[in-house]
């Protein structure tokens, strides 16, 4: 089934609530302040993406997904800035076609893929998953996404494939907030193999069944829910099968805060903060912080990948 002809659980849920609070805040002309923060921005143009035809994952949280607004209003896109809001005031008019990336390394069939031969022939999923940064907040978002393994497999990958690299579009024109060297650009990620074909780790396309709004990492980004959402690099241009681990920006930047698993783990903590409880995004200014789940509560999945490992060494 396409959406075209069914209901999506988010569409009687989030969705419509979030569109009949827009209206009824337009008609009273009411700014409301702090538990709301986000509808108290200013308004930049904001043209909704194209909806996309999609099917439903069985798989899917099914806690409520947070607001298209909180979704798209409080993002890291460092790219754009460095507050919350600024991927949302500033990205509104990247151009994200046409799109190419780059395939490279160990695999037989590198080169450059437009974004059309690297999302039509896959059957685009909404996937419901927890998303929990480092900073200690999370939300739930509704991915519209297709396995990134299924994808991997077309480059045919060879036995020397240990790793997979991504990096981000590195173009200052386009992406103000390259002009400042607050990371070294681009930003760049990276995953096991195993961990980059696992069934759960997807390429996502969009949220809320439509193409992904540009703050959010159009037109194409990374999702591994069990990993805290650095690992979720955005906007990617570059795919490379390597050997050895690959650099990623933040272990770059402070190897004693990030590592490369990133793995959710409520009993590592981050050098600076408790990584043991989370706020969800929307819950209200006075709700409190809920416990934070051992691999964002994807274990029984994904725990055999790090068998064996020391969590306190591998974070
Ligand atoms: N290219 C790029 N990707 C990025 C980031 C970034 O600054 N640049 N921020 C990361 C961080 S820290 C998080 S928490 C998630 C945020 O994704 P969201 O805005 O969809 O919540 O994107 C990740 N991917
Ligand atoms: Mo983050």
């Amino acid at each position: 089934m396409t959406s075209k002809n069914r209901i999506r659980a988010w569409e009687i849920t989030s969705e419509s609530n979030y569109l009949n609070r827009r209206d009824f805040l337009r008609g009273s002309g009411i700014a409301l302040g702090g538990a709301l923060a986000a509808t108290a921005l200013p308004r930049v143009a904001e043209a909704r993406p194209p909806e996309l035809e999609t099917v439903a994952w069985p798989g899917s949280t099914d806690e409520a997904p947070n607001s298209w607004e909180d979704i798209t209003t409080y993002n890291n896109f460092y790219e754009f800035g460095t507050a919350k809001e600024d991927p949302y005031r500033n990205a509104q008019d990247f151009v994200t076609r046409p799109w190419t990336v780059r395939v490279s390394g160990e695999c037989d069939r590198p080169g450059d893929y437009a974004y059309e031969d690297i999302v039509k022939p896959h059957t685009l999923e909404d996937r419901v998953y927890r998303h929990r940064c480092v900073e200690a907040w999370s939300m739930v978002v509704p991915w519209v996404g297709f396995p990134l393994g299924d994808l991997l497999k077309r480059f045919e990958p060879n036995s020397n494939a240990k790793y997979v690299a991504f990096k981000t579009l590195y173009d200052p024109d386009r992406m103000p907030g390259q002009r400042r060297p607050v990371l070294r650009w681009p930003y760049r990620e990276g995953l096991t193999i195993e961990e980059a074909m696992h069934p759960l780790t997807i390429l996502s396309v969009g949220v809320y069944g439509r193409e992904m709004p540009n703050q959010k990492g159009a037109p194409m980004r990374l999702v591994v829910p069990w990993k805290y959402g650095f690992k979720g690099i955005k906007s990617i241009v570059e795919i490379e099968f390597t050997q050895r681990r690959p650099r990623t920006s933040w272990n770059m930047s402070a190897s004693r805060e990030y590592g490369f698993y990133s793995n959710v783990n409520p009993e590592v903590d981050h050098p600076r903060w408790s990584q043991a409880r989370e706020r969800r995004i929307g819950a209200g200014l006075f709700a409190p912080k809920q416990p934070t789940l051992m691999f964002n509560g994807y274990g029984e999945e994904v725990a055999h990948l790090y068998a064996g490992l020391d969590l306190r060494k591998n974070y």
